[in-house]
């Protein structure tokens, strides 16, 4: 854990959960947090509400320590809200970024922005849906399938995940192979039929449209094929590693009772 980081410091650090308890499952967000507080006893008093504030506590955090107070009120445009774990964060563009897939591959690869853009595009429009709460919807994604560069590379009947990481120097994510050769999961370097912005995450970041929006890493630098999921930055931090919409410890829906 990178103690230099607003979200990694002080009393409102995000502890880690302990492993979903089978009775949680399928049950609205609020009823979880409250059963994993009973369940887990001093530490879920702890951890749970403090897991449920994560995100909002690193925002909140990085606006205190904007004299300008610009931080949180970072638009971003049309609904969305600005993220990084990094304070500041490389800019890059098509002379020099490369995407590199490696790990458990027959034919490692580097790409850039143009040899992406050369392969079959895709276009999905889904809503965006943060875990925090805010959504914002039929967000036009366009890039080329995750599962067109795993098949390009070659991966081995040993793997099992994927760890993605970012040219910021700090974000990860990870998602298993099932879940990565999904048609709905592109390397995009579109969005909003616009080239991602830096704000976004441009040139190029992970969308991942059926999990909320912590999957989708900005500043997309590298695809590893590993042979076991390897938690990303929010998930080692209490957040799941499978982050269906509507179907993890997000925020998605009330409780209906
Ligand atoms: N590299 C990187 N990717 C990231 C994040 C981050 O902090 N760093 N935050 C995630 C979260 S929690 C959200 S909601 C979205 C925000 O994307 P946006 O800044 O385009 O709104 O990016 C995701 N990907
Ligand atoms: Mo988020």
């Amino acid at each position: 854990m990178n103690s230099e980081h607003p979200a990694a410091r002080g009393p409102e650090r995000p502890q880690a959960r302990e492993p979903e308890h089978p009775e949680e499952r399928g049950v609205p967000v609020g009823r979880r947090l409250f059963l994993g507080t009973v369940g887990l006893g001093a530490l879920g008093v702890l951890a749970a509400p403090t897991l449920q504030r994560g995100m909002e506590s690193f925002l909140a955090g990085a606006s205190d320590k904007d004299p300008t107070g610009l931080t949180g009120l970072l638009p971003n445009g049309g609904g969305f809200r600005y993220y990084s774990v990094a304070s500041s964060v490389p800019h890059k563009d098509a002379t020099d970024y490369r995407l590199t897939v490696d790990g458990l591959v027959d034919r490692p690869a580097s790409y850039s922005l143009a040899d992406l853009e050369a392969l079959p595009q895709t276009r999905l429009v889904q809503d965006v849906q943060c875990v925090t709460g805010w959504r914002v919807p039929a967000t036009p994604f366009e890039g080329v399938r995750l599962s067109a560069i795993l098949d390009a590379a070659g991966v081995r009947s040993t793997a099992g995940a994927i760890r993605f990481t970012c040219f910021d120097g700090v974000y990860t994510e990870s998602l298993t192979l099932e879940q990565a050769r999904r048609p709905d999961v592109l390397v995009a370097h579109r969005m909003q039929d616009k080239a991602v912005a830096h704000s976004h995450g441009g040139p190029v970041r992970l969308y991942v449209a059926p999990m909320y929006f912590y999957k989708s890493a900005k500043w997309l630098s590298g695809i590893t094929v590993t042979e076991k999921v390897r938690p990303g930055y929010w998930e080692e931090r209490g957040y799941d590693v499978d982050a269906w919409v509507g179907r993890s410890n997000g925020r998605d829906d009330e409780p209906t009772s």
